[in-house]
């Protein structure tokens, strides 16, 4: 399971999800947080015997085993064959007072792993007998509410003083659960910070720009009526959205910038139902996309990490039986 989130369920056992046994568990991008094991344990994951794979770059966050004799409300059961690397498995709460809150067992090692906490108050400790792994990083991994944070998937995004950041060792996955470029080293987890509210007002200077478009709906809407600072015109496709469809814009010159917003004006019907987002200094090497989604309204708007670049191509990837329009199309 990649990208994706398995959140606010509840079981008696097993609150988030069961492994049967012998079988092979991949989790890379996931999002394991605030389901409940309302009597029994395995708040987040339950791991029957014999189970292998590897766990890597997940927030298993928040769920909990609140059962009197209760306890491993991150993860139960589960070997060295289960290798677990770049995880946060944090603010998992039990209803035990003195076994393990987090781990059951101590699963293979990838490195790059947050254990939080390894004592808590009032009694009962994670250390040092059931650590989820060799090397754990003792530290709060300062996460924010599970809630949409860019992409179709719900994360747990770290503060941007987050001591997971940075900290990936091995495998870091190119992209996060929410489809954003990965930094390098990765951040621990699923999620990369969410990005920086700096320099994100003011949009570039769009004189000179150069845009192009798979297809335009005839001399009224040209790719240049996205950036003509007029509202009331627009590029559109002429055509249903397909995939493939793109629009291009050449800057001219390298530029640094982390947002983009495609505005479909009076056309709210207009916006991609799908969207790939390239970037290129050449307008031919374009490299792996920085960010994928799709918009919900007129209005839509991708964060991605900070980019230089000189190009930018936006790939349709949904379909609908609209036309795809841009009014304004602005960087930021
Ligand atoms: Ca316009």
């Amino acid at each position: 399971m990649t990208n994706s989130s398995v959140s606010n369920n509840t079981a008696n056992n097993a609150g988030g999800m069961y492994v049967g046994p012998s079988s092979v568990l991949n989790l890379t991008n996931a999002t394991v947080a605030k389901n409940t094991a309302a009597t029994g344990l395995g708040g987040g994951l339950f791991v029957d015997s014999n189970v292998s794979g590897q766990i890597l770059n997940s927030t298993i966050a928040s769920n909990q085993t609140p059962g009197p004799y209760s306890f491993g409300a991150g993860i139960t059961g589960g070997n060295a064959n289960l290798l677990l690397g770049n995880t946060i498995i944090a603010n998992n709460t039990v209803g035990n007072a003195y076994n393990p809150i987090n781990c059951t067992q101590k699963l293979g090692n990838l490195g790059g792993n947050l254990q939080y906490p390894l004592t808590r108050q009032g009694g009962g400790s994670d250390d040092p007998g059931a650590l989820c792994s060799d090397g754990v990083i003792e530290a709060d991994p300062l996460l924010g509410q599970l809630q949409s944070n860019g992409g179709p998937t719900l994360t747990m995004a770290p503060a941007s003083n987050s001591p997971a950041i940075a900290k990936g060792i091995n495998n870091c996955p190119a992209t996060d659960q929410r489809g954003q470029t990965r930094q390098t080293p990765c951040t621990l987890g699923a999620s990369e910070p969410s990005n920086s509210s700096a320099n994100q007002d003011t949009p570039l200077n769009r004189s000179g720009w150069n845009v192009t478009a798979s297809s335009n709906a005839g001399s009224g809407q040209t790719p240049d009526k996205a950036i003509d600072g007029n509202p009331n015109t627009r590029w559109s496709t002429g055509t249903s959205q397909t995939n493939g469809q793109y629009f291009q814009v050449n800057m001219g010159t390298t530029q640094t910038f982390s947002k983009l917003v495609l505005d479909a004006g009076s056309s709210t019907n207009d916006y991609p139902r799908g969207y790939a987002v390239y970037v290129s200094n050449d307008g031919q090497n374009w490299g792996s996309a920085i960010a994928n989604s799709s918009g919900s309204s007129a209005v839509t708007t991708i964060t991605f990490p900070t980019q230089s670049a000189r190009y930018i191509k936006i790939v349709q990837t949904g379909s609908t039986g609209w036309w795809w329009s841009i009014a304004e199309f602005n960087v930021y």
